[in-house]
């Protein structure tokens, strides 16, 4: 990943539709892939901020596309949020055109950028601080599922080849490790013992898929709690945001990301793996939003498989994270040595603790669907 510098920001700024005095520019938030800032403008008395990203290429090889998905998704949301009388400049993204009128600007150094409205008086959050707000993103990540029911899914492009297919990673990690880039296999043998122990785990959803036992639907890919706006004052999730892998998959796979990141009851990073478990009050407060926010589309089978789903997403992503370990950190963005293990051991520890709360997770979805019928 190359460092942007000064003079690219600069020439980049220059080239949106941006009112008023440029006053601060900073790095932003906590995603792991794209490079994002934070603009703030004077106009008068009045202060606006913008957001800012560069898309990372190496993540996303075709952002033209990557683009023309956002641009379909986002003005798609807003003709549905209008028609419900909602506020679109809150509830969806808004891109702010280049002084040209496109949607991205292509940098001199061939990198791609995209500038939003910036959503004000809205939080993300790295970890639940109050499970209220865990609730909220669940019925607004149903919601968005609900939304996109009739979106017509064969206009959207695949941004990531394989997104969630975990068999395909399963392949690539083995491969990962065969070629041991770094040198780094040899100390990480129990995690790797870890991953090639549950093969069944990684080819579930896949060998159901193809059976023809599950429907592909329009979902976001990438739902953890941080890529949702939580409102400071109602304390509703007003905005998913994120939508870069907005593309045909599976539903169980956006029930159980989020399972992953904001059920856990530490960081992604954390450490002390003491720490980290998979808490089933809040298991079961997000399968009941998350079940409310879909409005009765899912089919029984796709319900019953939502504990799956959360075990499926926790060990690929920790898979993912030991893929990227043993190949020398070239996707995930690290902020420390080893940093990619560290997320690796949080996920295999996730995936060890719902394997012990199995039976708890089936019932708690049984009693779930059971209420909302009842
Ligand atoms: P990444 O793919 O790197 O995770 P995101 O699109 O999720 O990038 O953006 C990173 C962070 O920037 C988000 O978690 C959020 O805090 C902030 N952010 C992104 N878009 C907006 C927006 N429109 N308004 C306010 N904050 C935003
Ligand atoms: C990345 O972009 P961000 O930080 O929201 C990744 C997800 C992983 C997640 C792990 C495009 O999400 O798939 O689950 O990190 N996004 C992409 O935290 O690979
Ligand atoms: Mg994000």
């Amino acid at each position: 990943m190359t460092k942007v510098t000064k003079e690219q920001l600069e020439e980049v700024i220059g080239h949106f539709k941006y009112e008023g005095e440029l006053t601060d520019t900073r790095p932003y938030g906590s995603g792991h892939i794209n490079d994002t800032y934070l603009l703030t403008f004077k106009e008068g008395a009045e202060e606006n901020h913008i957001i800012l990203q560069k898309l990372n290429k190496e993540v996303f090889p075709r952002p033209v596309e990557l683009m023309e998905n956002v641009m379909h998704v986002t003005s798609y949301l807003r003709e549905r949020i209008l028609e419900k009388g909602g506020d679109p400049l809150r509830e969806t993204l808004n891109l702010i055109p280049t002084a040209d009128g496109k949607a991205y600007y292509k940098d001199s150094r061939g990198e791609y950028w995209r500038s939003y409205i910036f959503i004000a008086g809205a939080t993300c959050y790295d970890q639940v601080e109050k499970p209220e707000d865990f609730y909220q993103s669940a019925v607004a990540f149903g919601n968005f599922q609900r939304l996109l029911s009739e979106f017509p899914a064969e206009t959207l492009h695949e941004t990531i080849e394989g997104f969630h297919d975990t068999k395909a990673r399963f392949a690539v990690f083995k491969q990962a490790v065969k070629e041991d880039r770094m040198g780094r296999a040899a100390s990480v043998q129990k995690e790797i013992e870890f991953v090639l122990a549950r093969e069944d785990v990684a080819d579930y959803f896949g060998d159901l898929q193809a059976k023809g036992e599950l429907p592909l639907r329009v979902t976001h890919n990438d739902t953890k709690l941080n890529n949702i706006m939580i409102d400071d004052e109602t304390g509703k999730a007003i905005c998913v945001i994120d939508l870069d892998t907005v593309m045909p998959g599976l539903v169980m796979n956006d029930f159980g990301d989020s399972i992953r990141f904001g059920a856990n009851t530490a960081a992604e990073d954390e450490t002390d793996l003491s720490l980290v478990s998979c808490s089933m009050e809040l298991f079961e407060l997000y399968a009941k939003g998350f079940l409310e926010g879909c409005g009765g589309r899912l089919t029984e089978k796709e319900v019953s498989l939502m504990p799956m789903g959360a075990r499926v997403m926790t060990f690929e992503c920790g898979m993912r994270f030991l893929t990227d370990y043993l190949q020398g950190d070239v996707y995930f963005k690290i902020h420390r040595e080893h940093h990619n293990l560290d997320r690796c051991r949080t996920q295999f520890k996730l995936v060890e603790d719902m394997e012990k709360k199995w039976y708890t997770m089936q019932e708690i979805i049984k009693n779930v669907v059971s209420q909302e019928e009842g």
